[in-house]
């Protein structure tokens, strides 16, 4: 089993919190799910049309996307050490992503699109995104899994 990258866990679990906590209208005791079935049903007949469900999918991903970019802008800012806005060399090095895939990282150079030597935000989620998809380093880990 390969480990979930957090991007992936993000986009299955954030949403159905954000929903729950975004409709004041359901009784407290009420589950997060039928919250969310009560907001899907926007003409309120107690069915999911296809058309219901797919509204309301589509709504649920685009949330957790924006959950996850969220959470990722905090990453960067943290990573940003000297706040230029950009993840140089040494940042780059100290990422964690990075220091998981070991010697099998690739350069900073990979990602940086707009070749200024460091990664701003965008060039940031593409290697976020590539490297979390990454088994870790046979060297990082220990035991069989
Ligand atoms: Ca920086
Ligand atoms: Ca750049």
């Amino acid at each position: 089993m390969n480990r979930l990258p957090m991007l992936a866990a993000f986009l299955v679990l954030a949403p159905a919190l954000a929903v729950a906590q975004a409709s004041p209208a359901a009784a407290p005791q009420e589950l997060p799910a039928d919250a969310m079935f009560r907001a899907w049903d926007s003409n309120k007949d107690g069915a999911l049309s296809k058309e219901e469900f797919r509204a309301g999918w589509a709504g649920l991903r685009q949330r957790a996307a924006a959950d996850a970019e969220a959470r990722l802008r905090v990453q960067f800012d943290r990573a940003d050490a000297n706040d230029d806005q950009g993840i140089d060399a040494n940042e780059y090095k100290s990422l964690l992503l990075v220091r998981r895939a070991g010697d099998a990282a690739p350069p900073l150079s990979r990602f940086d699109a707009s070749k200024d030597g460091k990664l701003q935000f965008p060039e940031y989620l593409v290697m976020v995104q590539e490297l979390a998809q990454r088994p870790a380093a046979p060297a990082a880990t220990e035991g069989s899994r």
